[in-house]
């Protein structure tokens, strides 16, 4: 394994150290060259990489039981445990996952919404490295080594984006594709951030980012204010290219203009706010039910 020294660009931005097996191809090459605005550095509290790790696998999910047979069968052997955190489907979702993946870990979610289910299955999470995806498909789980690779060379956070690299979307209207660029165009105004993606929900991080994203939200505001709350500590993050799938079966939850303002609220109140971590390191993690293990044999 051949592992380049980080280098400046002419342009000053800086390109992150990219392991590159004997085997990768060039286009894979390409996809796992990612852009950062900052070296990878030690992180104070933020875990020393080795390749022991264990990783959690964080999917959120609301009547997804058409989708998941796709998603689980593409979850690589890298992934330690699976977290589904269920929002009281009432489609068998539950019943599909276990049938899917005896050792499934379901939590049921505390409250409503995308971001509650999110900062449960946080909570839940055992992992030192958490990976947070959709249900629906959209996002291929088979991507998850490149945001793990990116962890292990020193990054805090590993953030997928669609606009960076070879990544895309086929899923995105062209609605919200231009509000995704607005908004992120005023977090880089407002956080000093280079963000090319701002509202896309697969990401990877060390647990030590936890207090910092202090995850309080409920709805689809959650990226954004991971986002906003990661620059704002000073927590080292990269953009690793992402390939965004439509989702296969059923409809999306999210509502351009309610959670579009609901996004842009966000931005604007961690703009105001002084304090952005909490105090005990335990004050962000929700109370959460997990339902028990089906028994087997
Ligand atoms: N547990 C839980 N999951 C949710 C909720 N809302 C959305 N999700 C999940 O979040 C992911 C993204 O939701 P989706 O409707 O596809 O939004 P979009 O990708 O932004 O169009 C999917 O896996 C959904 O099942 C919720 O209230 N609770
Ligand atoms: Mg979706």
């Amino acid at each position: 394994m051949f592992l380049p020294k980080p280098s400046l660009t002419k342009s000053g931005r800086y390109y992150a150290p990219v392991e590159i097996p004997a085997t990768r191809t060039k286009a894979r090459l390409q996809a796992a060259q990612r852009v950062s605005t900052s070296p990878p550095r030690a992180v104070p509290g933020v875990a020393s990489a080795t390749t022991t790790q264990r990783i959690t696998l964080v999917i959120p999910a609301l009547n997804e039981a058409a989708n998941l047979p796709h998603v689980f069968a593409r979850i690589p052997s890298c992934v330690d445990e699976i977290v589904l955190v269920d929002g009281r489907s009432i489609d068998g979702t539950v019943d599909v996952a276990r049938a899917l993946r005896a050792d499934v870990r379901i939590v049921v979610q505390s409250g409503r919404g995308k971001g509650n289910a999110l900062a449960c299955g946080f909570a839940a999470a055992t992992g030192d490295i958490i990976v947070m995806l959709d249900a629906d498909g959209s996002t291929d789980p088979a991507e998850i080594p490149h945001f793990v690779a990116a962890l292990h060379e020193g990054f805090a956070f590993a953030k997928g984006s669609r606009f960076i690299g070879h990544g895309s979307s086929t899923d995105l209207t062209r609605v919200r594709r231009t509000g995704n660029r607005v908004l992120a165009l005023g977090v880089n105004m407002l956080f000093k951030t280079k963000y090319t993606d701002l509202c896309y929900g697969y990401n990877a991080f060390w647990r030590d980012c936890l207090p910092h994203m202090n995850v309080d939200c409920d709805g689809f505001e959650v990226e954004t204010l991971i986002n906003v709350r990661i620059a704002r500590a000073g927590l080292t993050v990269t953009e690793i290219p992402s390939t965004e799938h439509q989702r296969i079966h059923g409809e999306s939850k999210l509502n351009t203009m309610r959670d579009g303002s609901r996004i842009l609220r966000t931005i604007l109140t961690e703009r105001m706010r002084r304090r952005t971590t909490p105090a005990h390191p335990d004050e962000w993690r929700p109370v959460f039910r997990e339902l028990p293990p089906t028994v087997t044999g």
